[in-house]
């Protein structure tokens, strides 16, 4: 295992905080695959339509020897397994896991894009991201701390994981 990739976590039905516990409890479990670390869990106030709840956004960062969509494939099956519900587009939803960076690698498949699209311009990830990893630089050379947004909407609603063998 050698692969360091950061994944987003959202969620906004259905008691989303243990929504995103139980996510990261799936990602320790992933095969060929260590949890690492995880952000502190975050309100946040949609991105979309706004006549739906607050979300919960988190990113975790793993070791892994899947390849990015043999992970993608992983992350879908979660989100199937816990029930993933999708009411309309950018609408509310039960749990999303968004591969945000594999590496430094960069790719654009039809069912893959990496680095994750929105992520230069979405508070609920950059936060999380840098609170976890604030010198990492992205695979187009930019510091994620020229990114790092001044507005300060999200709430800090639980601590970081301190131990993630406490997952396994
Ligand atoms: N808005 C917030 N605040 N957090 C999310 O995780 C999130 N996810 C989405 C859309 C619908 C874009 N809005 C979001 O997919």
């Amino acid at each position: 295992m050698s692969n360091k990739a950061y994944i987003g976590l959202g969620a906004n039905l259905t008691s989303p905080a243990r929504q995103l516990w139980q996510a990261l409890h799936h990602l320790a479990a992933l095969p060929e695959t260590r949890l690492l670390a995880s952000s502190s869990f975050y309100r946040s106030a949609p991105m979309g339509p706004q006549d739906q709840p607050d979300y919960v956004n988190a990113v975790a960062l793993i070791d892994t020897a899947l390849a990015p969509l043999a992970l993608l494939d992983a992350l879908q099956a979660i989100e199937n397994q816990q029930g993933r519900i999708r009411t309309r587009h950018w609408g509310e939803r039960t749990l999303d896991l968004d591969l945000l960076l594999y590496g430094q690698i960069t790719l654009d498949l039809p069912r893959l894009k990496v680095p994750h699209y929105g992520l230069k311009d979405r508070n609920f990830v950059i936060q999380p991201l840098f609170e976890l990893s604030p010198e990492l630089v992205l695979p187009d050379g930019k510091a994620l701390v020229d990114l790092a947004c001044t507005t300060n909407d999200l709430v800090k609603v639980a601590p970081p994981l301190c131990d993630c063998r406490t997952l396994r």
